[in-house]
């Protein structure tokens, strides 16, 4: 298959293409480094040291025998965008191009506005080439669980059916997004739904949690062929921070009182989510919706086990509590549907078997290029402004149980 993906230099991007394209599907890759631009800004890097795309793409045709095509080009451009539908011609896309990260979007009026204008603009140039070049195409986006909230209820897989006043509907599901960032995962939502019910297009909006890890059989292959691994306050997702933070003794960042619960997945299983997606395409005119997942857990449990496993390769690991920068529910009930995917056929790695060492294990190999300073938090919902870090409350000493579920 023709398989376009969008925002390839990214994190899930990179290790998605090289995943492709070794079980043999042609593969182009889109990016405009926005996101290493976004670090030189906060003066911040990923942990693996990651090489350009030209070079990337060289090193895995070394080692794989394969090839990537790359264009790099702006989202935010119709001519770019038109331009890569036309000499392409995909017939799947996997979405991945937008800006990723709540925090990055809450720091003032600017990162707001550049995290919508980035994301739904980009997403509304492609939804208008699928219109105009490839109908067919089956469009993969990366939405996300936070589109949803922590409703005081089941979360459906994207629609729910409601009664009101002696009348059905199945409707989208309530959504009540915590960041700008994650308004706009909504926004995009809202406009492929209108795009398939009014011009017929195929999509499948994967609803996705925090995704961890740091290997997949690809990158193991050689070290130029790394993805990025994120650690810092804006990028880097909980439990990769924690398993940096562990390796360079900081104590682990609990935000509030870590009684949050997300749904989490290993970098590999987004591999097979988005796979499983491709293969099972969605029907013309179709939005499907699934909540791409395989585990809850409190942000404490996560501290708990990167403590445990830190333990097993000889590091101590404090946790503390942090004042909470973002303004969100520490205690709320949890519990999203998630067997789409599974019905599928996924079959879920879980996080205790041995990954966390493994993750551990690679950050240690690059431990010297860890910046301390952008770990603890500073950024905050609540102003505007970018004051002094986060306050430390306090340690803590002992595993609580997690209101997970209650
Ligand atoms: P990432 O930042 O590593 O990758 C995104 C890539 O898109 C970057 O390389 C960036 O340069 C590129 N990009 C952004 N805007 C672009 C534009 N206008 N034109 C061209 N390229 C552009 O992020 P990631 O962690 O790989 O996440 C990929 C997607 O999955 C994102 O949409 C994110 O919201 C979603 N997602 C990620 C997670 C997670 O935990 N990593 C969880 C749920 C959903
Ligand atoms: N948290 C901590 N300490 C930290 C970092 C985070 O306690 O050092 C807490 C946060 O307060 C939050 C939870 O951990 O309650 C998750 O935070 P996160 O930064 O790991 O994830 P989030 O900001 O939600 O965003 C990430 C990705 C985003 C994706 C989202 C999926 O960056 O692209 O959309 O996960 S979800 O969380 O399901 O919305």
């Amino acid at each position: 298959m023709r398989v376009l993906i969008l925002g390839g230099d990214g994190y899930l991007g990179w290790a998605t293409a090289m995943y492709f394209s070794r079980k043999g599907h042609e593969v182009a890759v889109v990016d405009n480094y926005l996101r290493r631009r976004m670090h030189l800004e906060r003066g911040t890097d990923s942990l693996t040291p990651i090489q350009l795309l030209p070079q990337r793409v060289s090193a895995w045709r070394e080692v794989s025998g394969k090839t990537i095509e790359f264009f790099v080009g702006d989202l935010t451009s119709w001519d770019f965008v038109s331009r890569v539908f036309k000499e392409f011609r995909p017939e799947a896309i996997i979405h991945y191009g937008e800006i990723p990260s709540a925090p990055y979007s809450m720091i003032d009026v600017h990162h707001a506005v550049h995290t919508h204008h980035n994301n739904v603009t980009g997403t509304l140039h492609v939804l208008f080439a699928m219109r105009d070049f490839t109908p067919e195409a089956h469009l993969i986006k990366l939405g996300t669980m936070g589109e949803y909230g922590q409703p005081n209820i089941d979360i459906e897989e994207g629609y729910i059916e409601i009664e009101h006043k002696g009348r059905k509907d199945v409707l989208p599901f309530p959504k009540q997004p915590g960041s700008f960032y994650h308004l706009t995962k909504v926004h995009d939502s809202h406009n492929i739904y209108f795009a398939c019910r009014t011009w017929g297009l195929r999509s499948t909006d994967l609803n996705q949690g925090v995704v961890y890890g740091i290997e997949t059989e690809e990158t193991k292959l050689d070290d130029r062929l790394l993805t990025r691994f994120d650690y810092d306050e804006s990028f880097g997702t909980a439990l990769n921070r924690f398993c940096v933070q562990a390796v360079a003794g900081i104590p682990l960042t609990l935000y509030g009182s870590g009684t949050q619960v997300r749904g989490y997945l290993n970098i590999l299983d987004t591999l097979q989510c988005v796979e499983l997606a491709m293969m099972h395409p969605a029907e013309r005119g179709q939005m499907r919706v699934f909540n791409q997942f395989t585990e809850s857990f409190s942000v404490r449990e996560l501290a708990f086990i990167v403590k445990n496993a830190a333990k097993k390769v000889g590091i101590d690991v404090e946790i503390a509590q942090y004042e909470n920068p973002r303004v969100e529910k520490e205690n709320h009930y949890y519990n999203p549907v998630h067997s789409n995917l599974l019905d599928l056929g996924l079959k879920p790695r879980y996080l205790q078997e041995s990954l966390v060492e493994s993750v551990i294990q690679r950050v240690i190999q690059f431990k010297d290029r860890i910046i301390a300073d952008a770990i603890v938090p500073r950024i905050r919902w609540q102003s505007g402004e970018q004051p002094e870090k986060v306050a430390l409350k306090e340690k803590v000493e002992e595993e609580k149980p997690s209101p997970a579920g209650d």
